[in-house]
């Protein structure tokens, strides 16, 4: 039972402006926007709404930090030093922004504490050790020349990212640009500004030259749309739902930018006869509720053997009834609300459609409690892959589970999406293991675990569900243009 020493403390709301050029500055329209605590329907803080207007004024900082400013000059090793400072900073502040992410966000306070935080300063470190060993090759070429190439900076970088993650999208986004040495431009999703503009603080404190960092909060067609047709601005990096990425696409045209998207997905998890049932309940259940199931390689198809379908369906639907939802800021909390309004009818809605098309609700399918956007967590079995809770992206707390028979009809049933995110399958045996791997079209292959991430293994989606990568040393490649340079030799 949550007690009142169970309870994270309030944290201060201490910033709610834009952060341009090293300074806390209103939007230039004098307008602000509402940010909701999603468990309590109250606003939080009045935040400054950027726009175009205030983009061009990041941009100009950007710019001139990234060709004018100490940044460029400073040694490589140093640039890292600076990053893990800012590690160390957000560290030493882990209770305070767990706090501060769970209010703005709606997510329980101990997953803020002990995933997405560490995750996001372990992200930040990674990178920051990158920093000095990002470098070039010589090269033999025809004749009596020299040749070598570079690694550069990609130049002032936009960076637009969603609310489910917002520490952590972060860290992912600023741990790249940082160690190759870009300024950045940061859009954090309208829903979830706090934690951001407090990073940006930061790494103010932490000596990050201003003009290198700059955080602008907004709505996505102004401010966003406006990162992605400057022409200040030599790439983009995007989290968000694959509509948006296509019409960034289009926008980004005109400057043809350099762009990256991680999008969403609609993840096979696949249960075999031969797998370890608990374990295998265990880390399905995670898999998709995780984070109110707002993520993007949430296991939201699970395929399982018929075998032993129903036995496993009896292990989730337990487990799902007995998940604690609650007061995100209980440190016992296991689930708080979706993040908004708009999310919450969204979930519902395909709730009613699953029923409709004939799926069968073992467990939830209501809004849980009558104040905040909470959701009960949902099973469907019965579901087929026509099915629309089968085929889009929910982003909440619904698991559509369906039966396989025969595993080569099964790998294509779980290829017949338009996503490639993640994929899991748990199983003892190691080659039908392998063959899975292999087989499945998916940037992420978890065996026997679920969500394992790590700074140093790269994410990012075949298909619909992206370009490029994040995390890892591919993380880097985005943010580096190659120069070559040959010298003529006498
Ligand atoms: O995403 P958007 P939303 C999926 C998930 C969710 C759906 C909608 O299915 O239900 O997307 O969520 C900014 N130009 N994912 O509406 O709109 C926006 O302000 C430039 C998957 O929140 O893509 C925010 O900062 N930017 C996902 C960011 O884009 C624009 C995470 C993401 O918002 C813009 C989130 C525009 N025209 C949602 N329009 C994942 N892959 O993790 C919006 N934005």
């Amino acid at each position: 039972m949550a007690t009142a020493s169970a309870t994270a403390a309030l944290p201060k709301i201490r910033h709610t402006e834009c952060f341009i050029g090293g300074k806390w500055l209103a939007a230039a329209s004098g307008k602000t926007f509402p940010t909701i605590n999603p468990a309590t329907e109250e606003t939080l803080a009045d935040v400054a709404e950027g726009d175009a207007a205030d983009i061009d004024l990041a941009v100009e900082a950007a710019r001139e930090a990234f060709e004018n400013g100490p940044w460029g000059r400073m040694d490589a090793r140093d640039r890292g030093r600076l990053m893990y400072r800012l590690a160390d900073l957000i560290e030493g502040e882990i209770d305070e922004l767990a706090a501060l992410e769970s209010l703005d966000n709606g997510k329980p306070y101990n997953d803020a504490r002990t995933a997405d935080i560490p995750l996001a300063v372990d992200c930040l470190r990674y990178y920051a050790g990158f920093a000095d060993k990002i470098h070039g090759s010589t090269i033999p070429i025809r004749g009596n020349y020299f040749t070598y190439t570079r690694k550069e900076p990609v130049g002032v970088v936009g960076q637009i990212i969603p609310w489910n993650f917002p520490m952590l999208m972060t860290a992912w986004k600023w741990g790249p640009a940082l160690a190759a040495g870009c300024t950045l431009i940061m859009k954090p999703a309208e829903q979830t500004p706090l934690t951001c503009l407090r990073m940006a603080q930061l790494a103010q404190d932490a000596g990050i030259p201003d003009g290198v960092i700059n955080v602008v909060p907004g709505y996505g067609p102004t401010a966003g749309g406006a990162i992605v047709k400057h022409p200040g601005i030599d790439k983009v990096a995007f989290t968000g739902e694959h509509r948006t990425a296509q019409l960034i696409m289009q926008n980004a045209s005109q400057s043809l930018k350099r762009l990256t998207f991680e999008l969403g997905g609609k993840s096979p998890n696949v249960v075999a006869a031969d797998a370890d049932l608990d374990a295998a309940a265990a880390g399905t259940h995670f898999g998709l509720f995780f984070n109110q199931g707002q993520c993007c390689c949430a296991g939201s198809r699970v395929f399982v053997d018929e075998r032993v379908h129903d036995e496993f369906v009896g292990k989730l639907k337990e487990l799902a009834a007995n998940r604690k939802l609650g007061s995100p800021l209980a440190h016992d909390t296991e689930q708080g609300p979706q993040v908004d309004e708009a999310q919450f009818n969204k979930i519902m809605s395909y709730i009613d459609q699953g029923n409709r098309e004939g799926a069968n609700c073992i467990v939830g399918g209501k809004r849980f409690g009558d104040i905040g956007y909470f959701v009960e967590p949902t099973i469907f079995e019965g579901v087929t892959d026509s099915m629309a809770i089968a085929q889009d992206e929910i982003f909440g707390p619904v698991m559509s589970v369906l039966k396989y028979k025969d595993w080569d009809e099964m790998i294509q049933r779980a290829n017949a999406t338009c996503f490639g995110l993640a994929a899991a399958i748990w199983t003892r045996d190691i080659t039908q293991a392998h063959e899975y791997a292999r087989r499945v079209r998916a940037g992420t292959v978890w065996v026997n675990c679920y969500d394992v991430f790590d700074a140093a293994a790269p994410f990012g989606g075949f298909k619909m569900s992206g370009h490029g990568r994040e995390l890892g040393e591919d993380g880097l490649r985005p943010y580096t243009e190659t120069k070559t340079v040959t010298i003529k030799l006498d």
